[in-house]
C-alpha cells in the first residue's frame, strides 16, 4: 500500500498540530503504525490522499449512520449554506429540529443545541447541580463522556487507550467531585447511592458503553439505576452521543425503556456537522439560562448548517423500515463474526448490540472496564493493520466501537468477514 503522502502530511503536520492530529487516538500510536491522511469518502468507503481506498466500520466515531456524503445532507447542507454558514441568532431550522428531536426521544421535553458531545455533558452536570444543589458525580469505570474536566477519572477512549489515568491539568478539587464506580455491578451501585455521606447530585451513563469497546448494561444495570434515582432525588443522566438515533430513533432508552431525567446527545444529531444537544424534562431544562439561572451559551450554537445536515439526516432515518433494515444486516453481521471468533486460534469475544460492535481480544466475557481491559491490545494493532492492509478502516485502538451503516451492503460486509477470519488466522504467529 503506497503511503507517502500521508507520511509527508503527517511529518508536516506534527510541526504544527500536536502529536499530528486534533485528537489523539487518531495518531495511531496504539495500533502501532501512522495515520492514513483522508482524501474524500463516499457512502461506507474513504479514501486516503495516496488513492487508498477503504471499507469504513469508524463512520467518524458513530455519527455517520448514513455513510458519508449522503446526498440528501449534502444537499441541505448546500442549499443551506448559500443563504449564511451562521448567524449567533435564532433561525427557524433551530426550531424544527429541536421539536423533531423532542417528539423522537421519549425523555425530552426541551432541548439545547450545543457544538459537540463533551459541552452537551458538561452542560447536562452543571444543570444537575443546580437543579438538585448538590455537588458529587457518579460515573462508572471505562464510560467517556468527552473531556470535560469534571470527566477525566477512570475515562474510556483515548485516555485508556493511551494507558493514562485521568489528566494533569485537571485540579485534584475538581475530581475529588467525581466518583467512578464499575458498570454493570449492582450492589456497588446501590452502596454507593445510598451513602448519606455522598451528596449526590447525578449519575451519569452510557446506556450501551461505547467507549471502551461495546458493553451492553446487564438486565437489572438500567432498571435499577432508574429506580434508585428516581427514590434518591438524584438526576439520572444517560449519554446517548453513541446511542442516540443509532440502537433506535429514541435511542437507548427506547431501546430498553428506560426513561433518565436529562439525555445527552451529539454525533447522528448533526448527520456528520459538529453538533451535540442536552435536553430532557421541562422542570429541569427551565433551569437554563435565560428561563433559569444556569448559564450556558455559543455562538456557533444551533447553526443553520449543522441543524440542516440533522433534519436531513432524521427524514431519512424515519422512512419505513430504516432501523429494522440496519438491524437486520447488523445481526446477520454480528452472527457470521461470531461464528468466526469461535473458530479462531486466538481468543476474541464480541459484544454487539444492533449496528455497534467491538471484538475483544481475549476469551471474555467482556462487561466491565476490568475485564475490557483484559483484552491484547498488541493483538488488536496487528489486527488492525493487516485489516488495514486487506481495506478495511477500523478504529484505531480496541477501546472503541465500531459502526454499521445503511450504506454498507451484503458485500461490503462479506469482505469485511473474509478479511476478519484470514487476519485471526495469521494472529497465531
Ligand atoms: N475518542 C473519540 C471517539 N470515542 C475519538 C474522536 C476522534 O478522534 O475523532
Amino acid at each position: 500500500m503506497k503511503t507517502e503522502k500521508s507520511a509527508q502530511l503527517f511529518t508536516q503536520a506534527k510541526t504544527c498540530i500536536p502529536g499530528g492530529v486534533n485528537s489523539p487516538v487518531r495518531a495511531c500510536r496504539s495500533v502501532g503504525c501512522d495515520p492514513l491522511f483522508v482524501a474524500k469518502a463516499s457512502g461506507c468507503t474513504i479514501t486516503d490522499v495516496d488513492g487508498n481506498t477503504f471499507i469504513d466500520f469508524v463512520g467518524s466515531w458513530g455519527p455517520l449512520i448514513l455513510g458519508h456524503a449522503h446526498p440528501e445532507v449534502v444537499e441541505a447542507v448546500r442549499r443551506t449554506a448559500m443563504d449564511g454558514t451562521s448567524f449567533g441568532a435564532p433561525s427557524p431550522l433551530e426550531v424544527e429540529l429541536a421539536n423533531q428531536v423532542c417528539a423522537a426521544v421519549p425523555s425530552i421535553d426541551m432541548v439545547r443545541f450545543v457544538n459537540s458531545g463533551t459541552e452537551a455533558t458538561m452542560s447536562a452536570i452543571r444543570l444537575a447541580r443546580g437543579y438538585t444543589g448538590r455537588k458529587v458525580v457518579v460515573k462508572f469505570d471505562g464510560c467517556y463522556h468527552g473531556h470535560a474536566d469534571s470527566f477525566l477519572v477512570k475515562a474510556g477512549s483515548g485516555v485508556i487507550t493511551l494507558g493514562i489515568p485521568g489528566s494533569p491539568g485537571v485540579p485534584d478539587d475538581i475530581v475529588r467531585h467525581t466518583l467512578s464506580i464499575p458498570y454493570n455491578d449492582v450492589a456497588i451501585l446501590e452502596q454507593t447511592l445510598r451513602d448519606p455521606a455522598l451528596d449526590i447530585a447525578c449519575v451519569i451513563v452510557e446506556p450501551v458503553a461505547g467507549n471502551m469497546g461495546v458493553v451492553a448494561p446487564k438486565p437489572d444495570f438500567l432498571r435499577t439505576l432508574r429506580e434508585l434515582t428516581r427514590e434518591l432525588g438524584i438526576v439520572l443522566i444517560f449519554d446517548e452521543v453513541i446511542t442516540g438515533f443509532r440502537l433506535a430513533l429514541g435511542g437507548a432508552q427506547e431501546r430498553f425503556g428506560i426513561l433518565p431525567d436529562l439525555t445527552c446527545l451529539g454525533k447522528i444529531i448533526g448527520g456528520g456537522l459538529p453538533v451535540g444537544a442536552y435536553g430532557g424534562k421541562r422542570e429541569i431544562m427551565a433551569l437554563v439560562a435565560p428561563d433559569g439561572p444556569v448559564y450556558q451559551a455559543g455562538t456557533l450554537s444551533g447553526n443553520p448548517l449543522a441543524m440542516a445536515a440533522g433534519l436531513a439526516m432524521l427524514t431519512v432515518v424515519q422512512r419505513p423500515g430504516f432501523y429494522e433494515e440496519l438491524e437486520e444486516k447488523s445481526a446477520w453481521f454480528g452472527a457470521e463474526l461470531e461464528k468466526i471468533a469461535a473458530g479462531s486460534p486466538v481468543p476474541v469475544t464480541l459484544n454487539r448490540v444492533g449496528s455497534m460492535m467491538t471484538c475483544f481480544f481475549t476469551a471474555g466475557p467482556v462487561v466491565d472496564f476490568e475485564s475490557a481491559l483484559r483484552a491484547d491490545t498488541e493483538r488488536y494493532g496487528r489486527h488492525y493493520r493487516q485489516m488495514l492492509a486487506g481495506g478495511i478502516w477500523l478504529a484505531p485502538s480496541q477501546f472503541e466501537a465500531a459502526f454499521v451503516s445503511a450504506a454498507h451492503d451484503r458485500q461490503h460486509l462479506q469482505k469485511a468477514l473474509d478479511m476478519t477470519e484470514s487476519s485471526f488466522k495469521k494472529l497465531m504467529d
